[in-house]
Formats: C-alpha cells, sequence, structure tokens
C-alpha cells in the first residue's frame, strides 16, 4: 500500500483561501511562488559545501554586513522568482537599499508588498548553523501606479502574511495569514513542504532566554534587570531559565516559537535600537508570534504597532511567550 501523504502547503493555502469567497486566488499564488523560491534557496544551502558558493563576494550591503554569495543568491532567486508573478506592486530586501521596482517588461498592477530578508543568520553559513529567509506581505495601499516607499510604511498590523523558511537539520517553512500559524516540512524526496506543525501555540511562559550577553556593559539598568531576573533562582517562578543563543534569528526565534522562551536584541548605549530590522526581521515574527499566542515588543511598544519610517530601521526586539514579554514590559517601563 503506497504511503499517504500529509496535507502540502500548497493544498493547506489553497484550503485557507476557501474561507475567504471573495479572495481572487493572488494571495495564494503569491504564497506558492515564495514556496518554490524556498524550495531553491534549501538546494544551494544544502549544497553550500559542496559547490562554490560559499564565501564572500567582497561587496557589503546597506547593514555594512560582508555579502556571502549565498545571500547574493538568495537574494536573486527570490527577486527572479516573483517579480514577474503580476501579484508584486514592489519588493523590499534587506541586501538592497531602495525598494525594488517591477520592471515594465514584467505585469503590472500587483496588489502586494513583499519585505524579506532572503538569508538571515548568513554570518553562520560555513559553521553549518540553522539560517533562514524571512518575509512580510503587505496590501498595497498609494494610489501610484507602481508601490512606493508609502507601501511598504505600514504597521506589522496590517500584514495579510508573514512567514518564514528556516534552512536546518530539516527545512520547514512557518507561516500565518491571520488565521493560526502553520509549520510544513519539506520532503526532499518529493519536493513538497508537508503539514507537520499545524496550529502552532507558544507556550505562555518559557524556560528559555535568548540574548548575546556579550553586550552586557553596553545595556541600560533596565536591560541588565531584565537579564538578572531570568538568571535569579527562584523554584516558586522555574527560574533561572537556560541561556540559548545560536546567534541566527530564524533559529532561535524557531526554538523558542516551539519551546517556550524570550528572545531579546535590546539597544544599547553604541546602538539604542539595536541590531534588527523591523520591515522584514522583527515585524513578521511578531505577527507569527502573536498569531501563535505570544508577543513582541520593541523598548515597551507592541512591535505591530510600531508606524515605520524607513525602509531597513532597525529596532530593539523582545518577543516570545507572552509572560515572559510581560516581564519585559515591567521592566522597561521602570524608570522611563
Ligand atoms: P549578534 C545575524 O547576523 C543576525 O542578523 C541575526 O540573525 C541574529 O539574531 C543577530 O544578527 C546576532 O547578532 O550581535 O548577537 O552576533
Amino acid at each position: 500500500m503506497p504511503e499517504r501523504i500529509g496535507t502540502t502547503v500548497t493544498k493547506h493555502i489553497v484550503g485557507m483561501q476557501r474561507g475567504f469567497p471573495e479572495a481572487s486566488g493572488d494571495f495564494s499564488a503569491l504564497m506558492n511562488e515564495l514556496v518554490v523560491a524556498g524550495k531553491v534557496i534549501h538546494r544551494a544551502v544544502t549544497k553550500a559545501g559542496l559547490v562554490d558558493v560559499i564565501g564572500k563576494t567582497g561587496e557589503t550591503n546597506i547593514q555594512g554586513e560582508e555579502v556571502q554569495k549565498l545571500d547574493d543568491f538568495a537574494n536573486i532567486i527570490m527577486i527572479q522568482k516573483m517579480d514577474h508573478t503580476g501579484l508584486l506592486c514592489a519588493m523590499a530586501s534587506e541586501e538592497i537599499d531602495d525598494i525594488i521596482e517591477i520592471a515594465d517588461k514584467h505585469p503590472q498592477g500587483g496588489k502586494y508588498t513583499l519585505a524579506f530578508d532572503p538569508l538571515d543568520g548568513s554570518s553562520n553559513i560555513e559553521a553549518n548553523v540553522s539560517i533562514g529567509t524571512i518575509f512580510s506581505v503587505h496590501r498595497k495601499i498609494s494610489d501610484a501606479p507602481k508601490g512606493t516607499l508609502e507601501d511598504f510604511l505600514q504597521i506589522g498590523r496590517k500584514q495579510v502574511a508573514a512567514g518564514y523558511i528556516i534552512y536546518g537539520s530539516s527545512t520547514m517553512l512557518v507561516y500565518t495569514a491571520g488565521q493560526g500559524v502553520h509549520g510544513f516540512t519539506l520532503d526532499p524526496s518529493i519536493g513538497e513542504f508537508i503539514l507537520s506543525h499545524p496550529n502552532i501555540r507558544t507556550p505562555k511562559k518559557g524556560k528559555i532566554y535568548s540574548v548575546n550577553e556579550g553586550n552586557s556593559h553596553k545595556w541600560d539598568k533596565r536591560v541588565n534587570d531584565i537579564i538578572n531576573y531570568f538568571k535569579t533562582d527562584d523554584e516558586a517562578t522555574g527560574r533561572p531559565y537556560s541561556s540559548r543563543y545560536i546567534g541566527s534569528l530564524v533559529a532561535d526565534f524557531h526554538r523558542n516559537l516551539l519551546y517556550g522562551g524570550i528572545f531579546m536584541y535590546p539597544g544599547d548605549a553604541k546602538n539604542p535600537n539595536g541590531k534588527l530590522r523591523l520591515l522584514y526581521e522583527a515585524s513578521p515574527l511578531a505577527y507569527i508570534c502573536e498569531q501563535a499566542g505570544g508577543g513582541a515588543i520593541s523598548d515597551g511598544e507592541n512591535i505591530l504597532d510600531i508606524v515605520p519610517t524607513e525602509l531597513h530601521q532597525r529596532v530593539p526586539l523582545f518577543i516570545g511567550s507572552r509572560d515572559d514579554v510581560e516581564i519585559c514590559k515591567r521592566f522597561l517601563a521602570d524608570g522611563k
């Protein structure tokens, strides 16, 4: 008897669409194109050690980071897979300073914007640490014929969808379209993402804290108080928490989403807004986390309510289990 294949992500997306009779199918088509881009990046990432895509291109991106060849490749794949679909009015990438217009040779009039980090955590590539693609989808709101910066500078709460693909011991797609969070594991033998984690709910309270403590000398008292709280021995509140920090946002976030816990990238004396980007890192992960029952704040304000002012703006990020985020919020409110 042949084995039963589970629910593919394509079938799941079409099923979700059935809940919206007025849906044109454009969003489903957009998600399915993203799935294909993820499969192509998966193939490159899993072969990186074998073919010449490891190593640096010698260029630097807007983040001032050396661009790894796989970064470049992933960025090109995302753009090439999405730019001719007629579904997008414009794109924004961590790797590119300005918004990416849809060339005149491609179908115009797309209803959505796509902002993405093509390969986050790329500094870990050569150490074979899990890395990921993060994406965020909004509706076009400007009257301009093509997408404009205004279409990207929308609050995270207005996202149509958000997700990530994590390239690790297995490759997984995790996404939300506002109807819960669903995880799909790639079965390389058939090249399909199969539903493996339906309706992900993150534990209300965790046992893990994730932060780069090498920055503690630059943190203000409130942040040091937060970290010390999670490190304090107090059996009644399940403390101390375990410290887990990979230094790859998607990997740290994904572990905490499933196990519970708090990931923090605070602002500090040198970088008051921290390191992580709002539009294609903090905001999509915050949407996913809230949909899974968790929460996400910057320096006290809910990430999803921040009105963006720049394409690549950074924000402090405290994200994870709801009770743990509330603890951060209380400490951050002290002495403000
Ligand atoms: P740090 C990777 O470069 C990244 O952008 C995120 O994936 C990760 O969470 C963060 O930076 C790690 O930064 O300063 O702790 O090395």
